[in-house]
Formats: structure tokens, C-alpha cells, sequence
């Protein structure tokens, strides 16, 4: 199994790179698992509370499980991943069984931030955008898909996300083997980890 961790600030690409990488290699070859995914169970909170939590400091994760579910997936495993829903903030009961792929793409603001999970990494990727043109990408999302309105997203960037990527995800930048410069869609970087990763498969 070669397992790829992408990391980088909210609104940087990840998704994207991860879908483009994606697309290109044999579907039935490559998993994803996003961070976003091991969320803490919040559901013995208020959404009111829940509205209080930091979802950018590296607490606010269930590495525990998230690394458990790797090592699983490592030994030949089937795992159970949990479903975050962003629109009530909390975990949902049901869980998606996830079968271990030749791929395995692990994607999130804050896998490089931790030590124990970068461990199981072979390959970490930072993919890098400036942070105005994040905060253009994260309020049009968040807008969007994640039913918030912009003065939600304003005080949370100035709040929470702006100084937890300065406290926690900038500096991991500084273990990852490629940085991707994403402030424009990234084709030529996109295909050289396609091709590492296909050069591997073989
Ligand atoms: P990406 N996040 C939410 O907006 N709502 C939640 O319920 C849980 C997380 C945000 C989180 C972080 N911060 O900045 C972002 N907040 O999701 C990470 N507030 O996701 O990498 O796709 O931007
Ligand atoms: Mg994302």
C-alpha cells in the first residue's frame, strides 16, 4: 500500500487536487479518507455549543481513530469510517465501510500537524495557496455548501482559521516532500505525483 498525505490551509485546492490525481488512476486502485471525516463526536452537545468549538486546532480531531483506522487498513482491513455532517456540525450514526486500496490518499488542513499519522505517510504533499486567495475559495464555499452566511465565516476566519493555520498548518509545511503552488489550478504538478504514484503501482 502506498499512502499519500495532502495537507495545506482551508480554500488551498485539496479537494481538487485530490479529485484531479484521482481521475486519472484505475478507480477500483486508489481510497481517499479526509480528515474532515474524524471530526469529534459532538452529538452530546447543543448546536449552540457545538458553534463554540474550534474546528481548526488539532483537538478538535479524532487522530486516534484516524491513525487506528490507517494501521487497519495497512493489515488487509476493512474499516468503518465515520460521516461528518458540516451543516449540523456533528457526526451522523451511520458509517461508510472503506476497503484497503494499492492508494490510499489521506487528505486535511492539520495530517501534517501530527506526528504519529505523518509517520505513516510515504509521500506528503502541502499543496499551497496565498491566504487572500483562500479566503475568496472558503467564503464562496462555506456560502455555498456549507449553509453559513458571510458573517459567520468572516469572524470564524479572523477567530479560529486564520490563527490555527499560522499556529498549526503553516509550520508542517516544512515536513512535506512537495509543495504544490496552487494559486492557479496546478496541471503540470498534478501529473508528476500522478506519475510517482503510477511509477510506484507497477
Ligand atoms: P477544508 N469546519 C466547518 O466549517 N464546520 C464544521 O463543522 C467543521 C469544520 C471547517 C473548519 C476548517 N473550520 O477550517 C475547515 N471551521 O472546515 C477545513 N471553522 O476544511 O480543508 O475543506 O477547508
Ligand atoms: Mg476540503
Amino acid at each position: 500500500m502506498l499512502i499519500l498525505g495532502i495537507a495545506g490551509g482551508t480554500g488551498c485546492g485539496k479537494t481538487t487536487v485530490v479529485n484531479q490525481i484521482v481521475a486519472q488512476l484505475p478507480e477500483n486502485e486508489v481510497g481517499i479518507i479526509s480528515q474532515d471525516s474524524y471530526y469529534n463526536d459532538l452529538a452530546h452537545l447543543t448546536k449552540e455549543e457545538r458553534g463554540e468549538i474550534n474546528f481548526d486546532h488539532p483537538n478538535s480531531i479524532d487522530f486516534d481513530l484516524l491513525i487506528s483506522h490507517l494501521e487497519q487498513l495497512k493489515q488487509g482491513k476493512t474499516i468503518n469510517k465515520p460521516v461528518y455532517s458540516f451543516v449540523e456540525e456533528t457526526r451522523l450514526e451511520e458509517t461508510i465501510p472503506t476497503i484497503p486500496r494499492k492508494v490510499m490518499i489521506v487528505e486535511g488542513i492539520l495530517v501534517l500537524s501530527n506526528p504519529q499519522l505523518r509517520d505513516l505517510f510515504d509521500i506528503k504533499i502541502f499543496v499551497h495557496a496565498d491566504s487572500d486567495e483562500r479566503l475568496i475559495r472558503r467564503l464562496q464555499r462555506d456560502i455555498r455548501e456549507r449553509g453559513h452566511d458571510l458573517q459567520k465565516v468572516l469572524t470564524r476566519y479572523q477567530t479560529a482559521v486564520k490563527p490555527m493555520h499560522e499556529q498549526f498548518i503553516e509550520p508542517s509545511k516544512e515536513f512535506a516532500d512537495i509543495i504544490i503552488p496552487n494559486n492557479h489550478y496546478n496541471t503540470v504538478a498534478v501529473d508528476i505525483v500522478r506519475t510517482i504514484i503510477n511509477d510506484k503501482l507497477l
